[in-house]
């Protein structure tokens, strides 16, 4: 894919996904069982639409089979960003090989849904292959320059925006760069070359930096401040700022709508790029009301800067966030909850963005028996752990429940810290933070209907070796055995 956009077709695409996204509003409303939203046909697209502003949210393609997040992901949005399909190791996992198989099911979704497409994220030290990080500064500033060539390349013409940089100021309030291998090995001029590279991979496109920690006036804001009017002093093409916006419940900073139109002051937009809100697990219904106030905070403040192009979520549920594996104990942090249902901050987002109060009060407590919306699930896992002292083997077996015959299967699950995977059999398994991921060797990628396939793995495990509960063949959620 990737041609020139059709935009005759989009709006019509955009239109036909207006009138469906009501009907479908109503649909997921009436599954979760959650009383009826008094503007059932309002959705939060509909309502940005209005408002010429986005509402986006970060796709994982391979969640698009499990119907209430396709749904929702269908009638509640009209931007898309993919969540990890767009980055480097993604997309170039070897020196100039590139990938796109994922990426561009998050490109052809947008365009089927004609949903607005933003490009995350062309440079970034994290999720950076190997093969790149050792690279010496020459080398690296010029597969920097092919790698934004190619990717923003490929997808020229149909990425509204693409975050050309992302996270490259420090954490703390010295407002210095981040010490990445691109700081280390190319200095200062590395941000300026990726713009330039971006500008002419694809013209059309925003060029935006993005980074956390930026929401409110501090030095960490100060210093991309600073860089932004520097660059466009000197002609460098920079369009606009994302302010990731991973927040904590109860702690939106007073100064964000201050700190957007300083930004927007200099000529830029502006947007708020990974909104969450985490909070201890499990829920309380006053953090759950705190956390809705908080939403309507930020939608507000970007509301009330003209150049905020919109919201996005990093996320739609939060049975699938990346915050739990990196904060444990913490989450709960997106609008719709583990079952699908919308939580307090849904209803605030919506009236947010002009949508009518709710005459039934939306639950202030976490639903105690939500409805499972889930489809019933086209696998059975059973994981049968043997463990000693600092390490353990696990057996895996995978029963296919589904019609048809499963060609090819990648089963994913979380570990929990301590825990490490040395080696596997029968599947291909790698481990990433605390995500296993296991693929099937050459022999065993055909599982017929009511056929099992059986793999296992051998660790490392840090005094306790908890048993993973959540399960994934090729991305839909299996049942436990
Ligand atoms: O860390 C939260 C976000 C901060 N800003 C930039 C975003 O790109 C970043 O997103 C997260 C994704 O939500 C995670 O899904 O970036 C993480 C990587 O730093 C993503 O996590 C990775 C896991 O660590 C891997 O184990 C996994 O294989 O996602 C990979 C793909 O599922």
């Amino acid at each position: 894919m990737r041609t020139q956009p059709h935009h005759a077709g989009r709006r019509r695409a955009g239109l036909l996904a207006a009138v469906l996204a009501a009907g479908a509003a109503l649909a997921v409303g009436q599954t979760v069982g959650q009383p009826e939203p008094a503007s059932a046909a309002t959705t939060l697209k509909a309502l940005a639409d209005a408002k010429g502003r986005d509402i986006g949210f970060a796709l994982d393609p391979n969640r698009l089979t499990e119907a209430p997040y396709r749904q929702i992901a269908d009638a509640e949005f009209n931007l898309v960003v993919a969540e990890n399909a767009m980055k480097w190791d993604a997309t170039e996992p070897n020196r100039g090989q590139f990938t796109f198989a994922a990426g561009d099911r998050v490109a052809d979704y947008a365009a089927t849904t004609g949903k607005k497409l933003y490009g995350h994220t062309l440079v970034w030290h994290s999720q950076l292959p190997g093969w790149a990080s050792g690279l010496s500064g020459p080398e690296l500033l010029s597969a920097m320059h092919q790698h934004i060539a190619g990717v923003a390349g490929h997808y020229r013409g149909t990425v509204a925006a693409w975050d050309v940089v992302n996270e490259a100021f420090a954490d703390g309030g010295t407002g210095a760069r981040r010490d990445s291998v691109f700081q280390q090995r190319i200095g200062d001029s590395w941000i300026e070359e990726a713009f330039q590279a971006a500008r002419t991979a694809d013209p059309a496109a925003k060029l935006c930096i993005n980074d956390y920690s930026t929401d409110g006036i501090n030095a960490k804001s100060t210093a991309i401040y600073n860089l932004v009017r520097d660059l466009r002093t000197r002609g460098v093409p920079i369009d606009c700022v994302g302010f990731q916006a991973h927040l904590i419940v109860g702690q939106v900073p007073g100064d964000l709508q201050a700190n957007l139109q300083r930004f927007a002051d200099l000529g830029v937009d502006v947007r708020i790029t990974e909104l969450d809100i985490r909070m201890p697990t499990p829920a309380t219904a006053a953090n759950l009301a705190a956390q809705a106030a908080d939403y309507k905070r930020v939608v507000n403040a970007c509301l009330a800067v003209t150049r905020c192009a919109g919201v996005t979520t990093w996320g739609i549920t939060d049975r699938y966030s990346w915050i739990p594996a990196v904060f444990p104990g913490q989450g709960a942090a997106l609008i719709w909850d583990d079952a699908y249902a919308p939580k307090p901050a849904y209803q605030a987002v919506s009236e947010a963005l002009g949508g009518g109060v709710n005459p039934t009060p939306t639950p202030t407590s976490p639903s105690p028996t939500p409805t499972p919306t889930l489809p019933p699930p086209g696998c059975t896992v059973t994981y049968v752990p043997n463990s000693w002292n600092n390490g353990f083997t696990a057996e895996v077996r995978v029963r296919n429940d589904g019609p048809a015959t499963v060609n090819g299967w990648t089963v994913r699950f979380a570990l929990t810290s301590g825990q490490t995977v040395t080696g596997g059999w029968n599947a291909t398994v790698t481990q990433s933070g605390t995500q296993v991921t296991a693929r099937n060797a050459s022999w065993n990628g055909a599982v017929a209907p009511g056929g099992t396939v059986s793999f296992g793995f051998q660790g490392t495990h840090g005094g306790t070796n908890t048993s993973p509960t959540l399960f994934t063949l090729n991305g839909a959620t299996c049942r436990n055995g």
